[in-house]
């Protein structure tokens, strides 16, 4: 059993504290938002995730777990706060030198520091480092530091805190032995130990694999709308080959991770990252594609009314940041349409229910597949509506059921016909394009 304190309690430090008390740990969860803290030490927790607030409540109770605003000596430390990026698409790292230079009055001989943050290859031997060298303590020798990127996927963070591998990457090998032996106490996937700067860049690799994928499904998305192909039914076809992975098209990509990680290679590629650039501008183009199309869609109605169900980046979670959904909502806005935008997770923002949101609307647009949508209504929700007029981004409903109570559904990825210059020969005005 050691004493661990865990810097960041959002959504990978508080999980992280959580399963570090259930294993045995004395855990000291520190967060600067006092609201979180005392939230926590009642027990209960201010992010959305399955079965987290039992756990809180379960390790508060046996007096495993509490939180405070400052760290305390502990064994080891592990930093999970945020990496946002700067408006110059860079890393803003001004979290972790704050949280690294906070551990500074607590460090003591064979103190453990685990980087868990997302951060751009390097950060942890050129910024960390120096900064807990400022200690007086020989960095590497008195105390041991690793990067040990958090690789769970929200919705799904207890069990994959546990089940996944992990990838540990010290300093020097004694560090990586000493974040391997703590990550051993409560992970039963395999645990690769290897160097900071590998296990940063492994990180933001596996990001940038999924933006990169993502991006070519929505590209073709994009053909299949043009050419007159459902973009669903070629991937799932495509799909069945043993070495095809395609992912799925949809509005955009959101979330902290996905997002924003390819931008912490290119911050480090000098000009050497071509195609991770050019699948960001593919990712962040969709949400104004998908408004182009909801124009097309309503064309002719004056100052129409349009339902957005869903807010979220993905669907069954709270988290809004660098959601599609919002940057949809405010291009609406901003080309003078009545927005009304609903989603069951996040009740700040948006109308209230769903009803509010499609009473007399002329389009209700499914953004994000939240597991609620299942039980849309086409019978119900038709007679709210002004116009019985559904567009589907997530090929997620059961459309024979909205066509058979009188609507016109649009899919985004589903062309039915190919576009005149896609028919018009020998292909050439398509090639072109
Ligand atoms: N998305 C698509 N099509 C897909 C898959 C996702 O459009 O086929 C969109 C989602 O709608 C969402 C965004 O991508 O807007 C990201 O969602 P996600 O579920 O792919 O990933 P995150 O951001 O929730 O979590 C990712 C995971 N990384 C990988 O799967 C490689 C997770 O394991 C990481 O721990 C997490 O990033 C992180 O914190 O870095």
């Amino acid at each position: 059993m050691k004493t661990i304190c865990v810097i960041g309690l959002g959504y990978i430090g508080l999980p992280t504290a959580t399963v570090l008390a259930d294993s045995g740990h004395q855990v000291i969860g520190v967060d600067t938002n006092e609201d979180a803290v005392e939230l926590i030490n009642q027990g209960k927790i201010h992010i959305t995730e399955p079965y987290l607030a039992e756990k809180v409540a379960a390790a508060v109770r046996d007096g495993r777990l509490r939180a405070q605003n400052v760290p305390a000596v502990a064994d080891a430390y592990i930093l999970a706060v945020p990496t946002p990026f700067t408006g110059g698409k860079k890393a803003d790292l001004s979290y972790v030198k704050s949280a690294a230079k906070s551990l500074l009055p607590y460090l003591r001989k064979g103190s453990l520091v685990i980087l868990e943050s997302t951060v751009p290859p390097r950060t942890t031997c050129d910024v960390l480092v120096p900064i807990l060298a400022q200690s007086g303590l020989k960095v590497g020798t008195d105390v041991m530091v690793a990067f040990c990127p958090e690789r769970v996927l929200p919705g799904n963070i207890l069990q994959e805190l546990v089940t996944n591998s992990r990838v540990v990457g010290g300093i020097n090998e004694t560090s990586a032995a000493a974040a391997k032996e703590l990550y051993a106490t409560f992970v039963q996937g395999e645990i690769f130990a290897t160097d900071a700067t590998t296990a940063e860049m492994t990180k933001l690799m596996e990001n940038t694999y999924r933006d990169v994928n993502i991006a070519l499904a929505n590209e073709f998305a994009l053909i299949a709308e043009y050419a007159g192909v459902n973009i669903w039914e070629a991937i799932r076809f495509a799909n069945n080959h043993p070495r095809v992975n395609i992912h799925q098209p949809g509005p955009g990509v959101g979330g902290h991770c996905i997002a924003v990680d390819p931008w912490f290679i290119v911050e480090k590629a000098g000009g050497r990252s071509e195609l991770i650039e050019k699948a960001r501008q593919i990712n962040d183009g969709m949400p104004h594609y998908v408004v182009e199309n909801i124009k097309k869609l309503v064309a002719g109605v004056a100052k129409p009314k349009v339902a957005l169900l869903g807010l979220t980046y993905k669907p069954n979670v709270d988290d809004c940041r660098e959601s599609p959904s919002l940057v949809i909502a405010s291009l609406l806005e901003q080309a003078g349409f009545n927005v009304a935008a609903y989603d069951p997770y996040v009740k700040e923002k948006g109308v209230s229910s769903l009803s509010e949101a499609l009473y007399e609307a002329d389009l209700a647009v499914l953004l994000v597949n939240h597991d609620d949508f299942n039980f849309l209504s086409p019978e119900k929700i038709g007679p709210l509506m002004r116009q019985k007029l559904i567009y589907d981004t997530r090929n997620a409903l059961r459309h024979s059921e909205w066509e058979a109570a009188g609507f016109q559904v649009f899919v985004l990825g589903q062309g039915h016909e190919p576009q005149q210059d896609v028919q018009s020969g020998d292909g050439t005005a398509y090639l072109a394009r």
